[in-house]
């Protein structure tokens, strides 16, 4: 793990939608390498670039058909080791996305495994001769048949998209092979896609749910996954994060414990199901602010508790932005997106922030679901079509939780195509790229931008960021987050106003050290007057820091 892990701050680039050197429909890697300079002058550390091997695209590059190749459409491998070369001479990482709970059909070792049941790659893959009720995160079965051999084959993910079989010591074997590969390329680091559906349970077994319980931090999970720690990352400087799809906080320490020698850090998803009524994803309603704080809360205090470490994270390219579904994107777009900005950079853990959040780009407002290019998103159109809603109320929940909102290009000027390319995008860009821009947000010191830069270089110089224990202040207030950070040496005080209305707070007896003094760190508005109360402004956002002071 490398030592800069707990002060690092990772930017997350999808590489379709970042910037296109050659000026097409879809950004490349050399549209990264001539944004790098951008990137330092932010501060990041590592840069995650979601994946560009070979791919038929049906998931946007998670259906991988070559995991050693790139994909055309991205550039060459001299791109790609230019892009690791000048992102280095940066003192910045390049993280790859490793996509191994699954294949595309297109992949060889899927071409080879359909010739017959006799192939070696056939049991690479997930067979049976009947399906269980096992249902397919994207909609329908998670199992399709194949004619030729008569079995059906086991996809969590689309039906172009099939799950590899790691019971296999083979399998297992290809794929630490080729994740040396690129580490031997010199990757700072790998994110890993749903690394925790790999081990499924060998019986396949059925309840009454979608069959989650026998895939999610299955079985073998943690074996393999130490398997991988001794193949590919023992021995080298690399920053592992899984991506965990509905796991649990005791299996995220055991992901993340440094003793255990699996992965640096977790991602979960827990904080980002707030707005989904009854769990249900495709279903409109507000968010529930009280929950959140207290998942957050427990996330923070039991990784910290049990030797973990977070991924802390509001964005990536599967959620709508942050601004539009926990702020306002609209008149207090600024002062909501740094508000969100701190209240999340504030934490312990490491912060990942999505291309476009930090200038607070926002849901673009789709209208017509041919605007829209998201697998997932045009199978729950149709299944919300199928449940009885009309396109208009399809509409609505498309337009808020569609996994476009996010992929949309990303805003550098306010040029034709917004200095994304000269080109008619793939995705439409949204309709503020005029105002909303990495060029505008430049230019002006009191912008989001700014904000998040400030924010980042407060993360390398206050130690307590990275040690500090967590202590919520407010657990159940309707719209206020307030929270200390503390170590021996040092205190921090966060203080987040979800909301627009007026509302005073003040600090409760006792929470300041005696004698310790404070600075005003960071703040969306001007400083406020001395003092442990505040009457707080809309969105209001306040970052203090506590020391001792030193008998001189
Ligand atoms: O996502 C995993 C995942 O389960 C989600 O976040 C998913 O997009 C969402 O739950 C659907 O409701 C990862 C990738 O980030 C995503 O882009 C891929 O589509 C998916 O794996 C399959 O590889």
């Amino acid at each position: 793990m490398p030592e800069n892990m707990k002060q690092a701050v990772v930017y997350q680039i999808y590489p379709k939608s970042f910037s296109s050197h050659r000026q097409q429909a879809t950004g490349d890697l050399l549209g990264v390498v001539d944004r790098l300079d951008y990137l330092a002058w932010l501060g990041v550390d590592y840069l995650w670039l979601t994946p560009f091997y070979c791919s038929p695209q049906k998931d946007n590059g998670y259906d991988v058909s070559d995991y050693y190749r790139i994909d055309p459409a991205y550039g060459s491998m001299a791109d790609f080791e230019l892009l690791l070369a000048e992102a280095r001479r940066r003192g910045i990482g390049i993280m790859l996305d490793i996509v191994v709970n699954h294949t595309s059909t297109e992949h060889a070792w899927f071409r080879q495994a359909l010739k017959g049941r006799d192939n070696f790659y056939r049991d690479f893959y997930i067979w049976r001769d009947q399906p269980n009720n096992w249902q397919s995160k994207f909609g329908g079965s998670a199992w399709a048949f194949e004619p030729e051999s008569g079995q059906y084959y086991l996809h969590l993910f689309d039906q172009t998209q099939a799950d590899l079989n790691w019971e296999n010591p083979q399998l297992r074997q290809a794929v630490f092979e080729m994740m040396r590969f690129w580490a031997d390329k010199g990757v700072a680091g790998f994110r890993l896609d749903v690394i925790n559906l790999i081990s499924k349970d060998p019986a396949f077994s059925e309840d009454d749910s979608d069959g989650r319980h026998f895939y999610t931090d299955g079985p073998r999970v943690h074996e393999y996954l130490q398997q991988m720690h001794r193949e590919v990352f023992a021995g080298r400087e690399l920053l592992t994060v899984g991506e965990m799809s509905s796991t649990s906080l005791a299996h995220c320490i055991d992901y993340s414990h440094p003793e255990r020698r699996e992965l640096s850090m977790t991602f979960n998803f827990h904080h980002l199901k707030v707005d989904y009524p009854q769990g249900q994803k495709w279903q409109l309603g507000r968010f529930d602010f009280v929950g959140l704080k207290r998942i957050l809360s427990d996330w923070q205090q039991g990784m910290h508790a049990g030797g973990g470490w977070n991924a802390l994270f509001w964005c990536n390219h599967d959620q709508p932005r942050v601004v539009s579904r926990f702020g306002d994107e609209g008149q207090y777009r600024q002062a909501s997106a740094k508000m969100l900005a701190t209240a999340l950079h504030g934490l312990q853990g490491t912060p990942y922030l999505y291309q476009g959040e930090e200038i607070a780009m926002a849901n673009p407002a789709f209208q017509h679901i041919e605007e829209l290019r998201d697998v997932e998103s045009l199978n729950a159109y149709q299944q919300l079509l199928a449940s009885g809603l009309d396109r208009t109320q399809a509409m609505a929940v498309i337009r808020q939780k569609s996994r476009d909102n996010s992929r949309t290009p990303m805003q550098w000027d306010n040029s034709r195509f917004a200095g994304f390319s000269q080109t008619q995008p793939w995705l439409r860009l949204a309709d503020d790229a005029g105002h909303i821009n990495v060029a505008a947000a430049l230019a002006d010191p009191d912008s989001v931008l700014h904000h998040y830069r400030r924010l980042i270089a407060l993360r390398k110089q206050y130690p307590v960021l990275a040690d500090g224990d967590y202590r919520c202040l407010t657990p159940e207030h309707p719209s206020l987050w307030v929270y200390t950070r503390r170590s021996a040496a040092e205190m921090l005080l966060v203080i987040s106003h979800f909301g627009a209305e007026a509302q005073s707070y003040r600090l409760p007896e006792g929470v300041i050290p005696e004698g310790w003094q404070a600075e005003l760190l960071l703040s969306n508005y001007p400083a406020p007057p001395a003092g442990w109360q505040w009457q707080l402004r809309p969105w209001h956002s306040l970052l203090y820091r506590f020391y001792p002071v030193t008998p001189s």
